[in-house]
């Protein structure tokens, strides 16, 4: 396994010795892994060999011969779509391994193929899958905190994204009245977005498909000159994007598109709760838009791992 982080976000790389998952799409082998081989998920990326933060990705190999890999990611609570900070840890890895030099390579994922350039600096632009806003404005009553505003957009996930200069906490709300978004107030942060989660499940709001929406994303001005917005994302099991979070800037910029405030060839700086930055910009066609987005990796650990027959967390802690 390969550790890499992406603007403080980690991605854990298994290179070989996964499940054996057939061949197929790659949507077709994340059912498996996940109906067949959860364990290995969690042995990977849960306490006490992993934490709540911790990314995976399992290399295998791809179905479409045009692809350099094929991947499936995944974390604490079960399997992501695609995952842009993690895409772009897999690029570095892979050129760490010396298996992809700079250049312009493809790569499968279980919601479509997604292109990547390693530049000569080491950086990577990821050009993520087709992105849309889905609805936009609804508004959201979130127990304990009052009324609340956003748009679902996807990005490779799905994101419901709040902005925060519109949220004014309700004036017996128990919690924070005047929630900033900053490294400083990331608790706080978290149970406001997980309360917006819960809302969104008890009110019935999901994607198309009525596929659930799993991540929420705060937005705001960012305070970095040259740098266009911040964020604050709410990962799936409750740990937040260290990192701009691809997919979430990509939902961003389906947005901005969609509100007539990104066009082609602008690039969109995007900061990260810690301070971290993509840039992304878009390319559009019938209303959706192509993002892309790039940034920085780098390789921090190598391990293997064991699995101990005597030990009783070997496959990790779970539910
Ligand atoms: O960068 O797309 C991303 C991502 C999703 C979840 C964590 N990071």
């Amino acid at each position: 396994m390969i550790d890499s982080h992406t603007g403080g976000e980690p991605t854990r790389l298994v290179v070989s010795g996964g499940p054996a998952l057939g061949g197929g799409s790659l949507s077709e082998r994340l059912r498996r892994f996940r109906d067949q081989h959860d364990s290995f998920r969690s042995a990977v990326v849960n306490e006490p060999r992993g934490s709540d933060v911790m990314v995976g990705a399992l290399l295998c190999e791809p179905a479409d011969a045009s692809c350099k890999a094929g991947v499936i990611f995944f974390n604490n609570v079960g399997y992501l779509g695609m995952c842009g900070h993690g895409t772009i840890g897999l690029v570095v890895t892979l050129a760490h391994l010396g298996r992809i030099a700079p250049g312009e390579h493809r790569i499968e994922t279980p919601v479509g193929t997604v292109g990547a350039i390693l530049h000569d600096t080491g950086e990577v632009t990821v050009s993520n899958v087709e992105s849309y806003r889905f609805a936009a404005n609804l508004l959201l009553d979130v127990p304990g905190y009052g009324k609340v505003r956003g748009d679902v957009a996807w990005g490779g996930n799905w994101f419901f994204l709040v902005d925060m200069q519109n949220v004014h906490m309700q004036e017996n709300s128990r919690h924070h009245p005047t929630l900033d978004l900053e490294f400083k107030d990331v608790e706080e942060l978290t149970a406001f977005t997980w309360a917006i989660r819960q809302a969104l499940r008890e009110n019935g709001i999901t994607g198309a498909d009525s596929q659930e929406i799993d991540h929420i994303e705060l937005f705001g001005p960012s305070h970095v000159r040259g740098v266009d917005g911040k964020n604050f994302v709410l990962c799936p099991g409750k740990a937040y994007d260290r990192s701009p979070c691809g997919t979430g800037t990509s939902a961003k910029l389906a947005c901005l598109y969609a509100d007539g405030k990104i066009r082609e060839g602008q690039t969109w700086r995007q900061e990260s709760i810690i301070g971290s930055v993509f840039e992304g910009s878009i390319k559009a066609r019938d209303g959706k838009v192509s993002p892309s987005i790039k940034g920085s990796a780098f390789v921090n650990a190598e391990t293997e791992l064991l699995i101990d027959p005597r030990d009783p967390l070997r496959m990790g802690i779970r539910l």
